[in-house]
């Protein structure tokens, strides 16, 4: 798969279309992840995690923020699920925090875990939106982090056996499930560039840790199909990178980056193995031993949809060596690198606009991605499990919050993703990333992807204009004027 072809690029290029309608079937939301919004780190038995012991290190995060507090989701729940009523949401996707599951990430269900999202879940339920869960949105226990975490074997093993706890409690009342979320930045960022937990920088460690990551979603999704009913969806979230790049290096460039970032997670698990070009790229970091004899096999399981993220494109070519080096990957720097064999290619510096993250808004990429993706899995339903932008957001004198750029780059989105489904692309749904404003992971606090704002001082929740935006369009299943 390579996401970059011309002949996808629409002919209708702001991408502001409106009125535009989707089916009843289609499911429109909303979505966060535990360590960004729950806080009460200790309360409930909870166990560390591997963001806990980073966050607490000085200079990882933005301002030295954690995610102590966040938006105490975890004691504000029935208030945050009233919230979603208010705002119309159809689904919420939210990941379960294994450390509150276990806290050492072995052994039976911590109870007072359980009860948390046994909650949650009914009172979605009892509200009318459809829970999704996600197993693992990158909160580790540290104690497997401290026997060797994504390095080693034993944490996939761990990681079925903590969804099969979660599938017992929750199986019942939950349809739709995600085993990991966005596992490339879990190995790559977390074990090769430090930018994420646990802070490694060690480029053979990041490929053992994608294998071990791709080997627990195969695993685990084993698990789910023995313990829930049949007619349970279950899934898994990838962040792909769309490339683009002009230079006569740029097809080596996407080339590379897409075996990395895309291939090294579809291949096994769609379509069972890993590419020799992704093994040959990185021959001189790893000879691949801890890719066993039949790991391809569990890790290539049927799955009911693939959970698609998008936020921005990148730009590619091979560093010519002489020219300054530019590093626009839209990743925060740390000490190592994500991109292991690859560390010759150049991320470019895209045009804009920009989102206060700096990533460049391009819906096309979004129109180009789904239909990339129909193309290569004909008849595996798409969701996008995450689309959003983060802006600095203010509160108005009159007490709203008028983010006209997110607004906006929802609307283009919307219209992008729409488009696909003209295209006879199979999309089941969109939940917006994210709900709340909450701790994005190294920037901390200061950077707001909410649809609704959160005051950290006094935690009050003030909906944004784009939040009424997507009520209105939830309302109507229609893109509003
Ligand atoms: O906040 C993150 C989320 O946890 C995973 N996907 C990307 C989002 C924005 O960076």
């Amino acid at each position: 798969m390579t996401i970059s072809d011309e002949r996808l690029t629409s002919s209708r290029p702001d991408y502001r279309d409106s009125g535009l309608v989707f089916d009843d079937g289609f499911l429109i939301g909303s979505a966060t992840a535990a360590y960004q919004i729950e806080g009460a780190v200790t309360a409930g038995g909870r166990g560390p995690s591997i963001w806990d012991t980073f966050s607490a290190t000085p200079g990882a995060i933005t301002n030295g923020d954690t995610g102590a507090v966040a938006d105490d989701h975890y004691n504000r729940l029935d208030a945050d699920l009233d919230l979603m009523v208010s705002l119309g949401l159809e689904a919420y996707r939210f990941s379960v925090s294994w450390p509150r599951i276990q806290p050492s990430g072995v052994g039976p269900a911590n109870p007072e875990g359980v009860a948390f999202y046994s909650r949650l879940v009914d009172g979605l339920l009892a509200r009318g939106i459809r829970p999704i869960v996600t197993l693992y949105h990158w909160d580790l226990p540290q104690a497997l982090e401290d026997a060797g975490g994504w390095t080693s074997r034993e944490t996939a093993t761990r990681f079925a056996d903590y969804a099969r706890l979660v599938a017992r409690a929750l199986g019942d009342r939950v349809e739709v499930w995600t085993t990991l979320n966005e596992p490339w930045c879990s190995a790559f960022l977390g074990y090769g560039s430090g930018a994420h937990a646990p802070g490694r920088t060690d480029a053979e460690a990041s490929l053992r840790a994608m294998h071990h990551l791709n080997l627990a979603h195969g695993l685990a999704v084993q698990v789910l199909r023995e313990e829930l009913p049949a007619h349970a969806e279950v899934s898994v979230t990838l962040n792909f990178h769309v490339l683009r790049g002009e230079d006569a290096s740029s097809p080596e460039a996407r080339r590379r980056i897409d075996a990395l970032a895309n291939r090294a997670f579809t291949g096994p698990m769609l379509h069972g193995e890993y590419p020799a070009d992704l093994r040959a790229d990185t021959a001189a970091i790893t000879d691949w031993s801890f890719v066993l004899p039949g790991d391809e096999r569990i890790i290539h399981q049927p799955l009911d949809f693939l959970g698609v993220n998008y936020y921005s494109t990148a730009t590619v070519r091979m560093w010519d060596g002489a020219s300054p080096r530019q590093h626009a990957d839209g990743h925060k720097a740390a000490g190592g690198t994500p991109w292991p064999g690859s560390e010759h290619v150049e991320f470019l510096v895209q045009d804009g606009p920009y989102t206060s993250m700096g990533w460049n808004i391009a819906p096309d990429g979004l129109e180009d991605l789904l239909v990339s993706l129909g193309a290569e899995f004909p008849g595996l339903p798409l969701m996008v499990t995450e689309n959003g932008a983060a802006f600095d957001d203010e509160i108005d004198a009159d007490g709203r919050v008028r983010d006209v750029g997110r607004l906006d780059y929802l609307r283009r989105h919307f219209t992008a993703a729409h488009r696909a489904i003209e295209r006879g692309v199979d999309l089941r749904g969109y939940l917006v990333w994210s709900l709340l404003d909450n701790f994005e992971w190294g920037y901390g606090y200061s950077k707001r992807f909410g649809i609704v704002h959160v005051d950290y001082d006094t935690q009050v929740r003030t909906v944004k204009d784009s939040g009424r935006w997507l009520g209105a369009l939830i309302d109507r299943h229609r893109i509003p004027e």
